[in-house]
Parts: C-alpha cells; structure tokens; sequence
C-alpha cells in the first residue's frame, strides 16, 4: 500500500547524506550493529478483529480506540478490550485512508495518509469537531505532556503544538548512526517513544531527546500458526498506564496480545 514516492527517495537521499556527514567525525558510533535487542513473553491474547487493517491504537479506560486504514474501509471505532467487539463505530469518506490515531482533552485526532488531513473528534460521541492540517504523509500519532508526536514513514518524528498541529522540532531516528525509516504505529511510554517498523516484526524504544533507538523489542513467532497476508504486518502499539499494560497487534490480525518484554541476557 504504501510505497516509496519520488519524493520519499530524495528525503532519503539528503538524510543518507546528512547521516554520512555526522557519522564521519564519530566512527565508534558505527562500531556496534544495533542496540540491545530484547524479546518478549506473551500474558495475555484477546481478540482483534481480522479485517481491521489496524493504523493507529490507544487504550483509555477498558477500551481500545482503533483507527482503521484503506480507502473505503477507513473507520474510527471503539473496542471493548476483553472481547475485541467493535462498541461504536465511524466510518471515512472513500477519499481519506486513515492513519495514526491519538486522544487530546477528550477529544480523538486521526491523520490519513497522504490527504495533509487531521480529523478531529469528540471522545465520547465521535462528532466531527474540526480538521489540522499538515505537510507530508501521516503514519503514525503518539503525545508526550507538550504536544503530538508524529511519523510519516520516513526516519523523522516531528513534534507538534496541540491545538495547531504547528511542528516544534523534529529528531531523526538512528540505530548506532544508522536512520531508521519506514516509522510507522507509535506509543509514548514512561518518557520512550515505541515505533513500529513498517514490514518488520521488531518495535524501536526510542529517545525524545536524540531520536536514538535505545533497545529493539523482537516480536518473531507472535503471530506463528497464523496465515496472513502479506500486508498483516505488526502494527498497533498502546498502553495502560493505569494498570502498566503493554497490547501490541497487526493489520489484519485476528489477536491482540497483551505482552511483557524480556530484556536479552
Ligand atoms: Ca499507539
């Protein structure tokens, strides 16, 4: 579905460049491969609706709030955790393929694609409130205390003012020097940014400050025993702060799993 633009191929050109211009007065950086890679130990398996092509997740009080993508299929909805059953939904016009989803004083904000469209929503009824706009394409959303978070695909997290979606700053994502692109569903944990990577079974624990991945979390064998398309990829990150619980699933997965991470010995 989504695939490299002309666009996206310069963006990665001139932060190849720029990566290879700070990497060169700091070689040690280079010499490890990646962070420390951490497994992980499954708690607890719910299910999840296997035709939800899942682009953004949160939780909030018993419930999963899902945004669902592909033109024509794209849906706000709400989720009853224990039973995966859809409580309420809305559906998008043809036109817009929703993305990343996040909530904000009541209200919920999901991105599309690549309509530079935010739509804004009422928590509690789904009305239309209003719309941000932004540049780029939108993947995934994700707020610290400040602001939104924001990936689009690329290497980049963009920091956005709440009310205007007005970017603040910006890191570039890097794995021992190395950009990460294809940063796709995201969730902000206890002061760490975790980034599903687009066709990856891995997730990056990454730092606000630098856009460094401090560890991988290897999500390999979550989904085995299942057929799925080759687009049921790991996508979908949310957590409760409350009771300190960590869901993660995938588009087109038929589970969402609750899930403990094992740090590598
Ligand atoms: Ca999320």
């Amino acid at each position: 579905m989504k695939s490299l633009t002309a666009r996206g191929a310069l963006v990665l050109t001139l932060a190849a460049g720029a990566y290879w211009a700070a990497s060169r007065g700091v070689p040690e950086a280079l010499a490890q491969p990646s962070a420390r890679v951490d497994t992980f130990r499954v708690l607890k398996a719910y299910p999840h609706d296997s035709a939800a092509y899942t682009q953004g997740l949160i939780y909030r009080d018993g419930f999963l709030f899902e945004s669902t993508g592909l033109n024509g299929q794209s849906t706000l909805r709400k989720v009853r955790l224990e039973t995966g059953e859809v409580v309420q939904q809305r559906r998008l016009e043809r036109t817009y393929f929703a993305e990343g989803l996040e909530e904000w004083n009541g209200q919920l904000v999901q991105l599309t694609w690549q309509s530079n469209i935010a739509f804004v929503y009422d928590l509690a009824s789904f009305a239309p409130r209003r719309t941000l706009a932004y540049t780029g394409e939108g993947w995934g959303l994700t707020r610290d205390r400040e602001g939104f978070i924001l990936s689009d695909g690329t290497e980049r997290l963009r920091f956005l003012q709440p009310d205007t979606f007005r970017e603040i700053r910006r890191v570039t994502v890097t794995d021992r020097g190395t950009p990460v692109r294809d940063l796709n569903e995201l969730e902000y944990i206890r002061g760490e940014i975790y980034a599903n990577v687009w066709h990856t079974d891995r997730i990056a624990r990454i730092s606000p400050q630098s856009g460094r991945v401090t560890a991988w979390i290897d999500l390999r064998g979550l989904m085995s025993g299942y057929r799925l398309d080759s687009e049921a990829v790991l996508n979908g990150i949310a957590y409760d702060a409350a009771r300190n619980r960590l869901f993660v699933t995938g588009k087109l997965w038929p589970r969402l799993f609750e899930i403990e991470v094992v740090p590598r010995k």
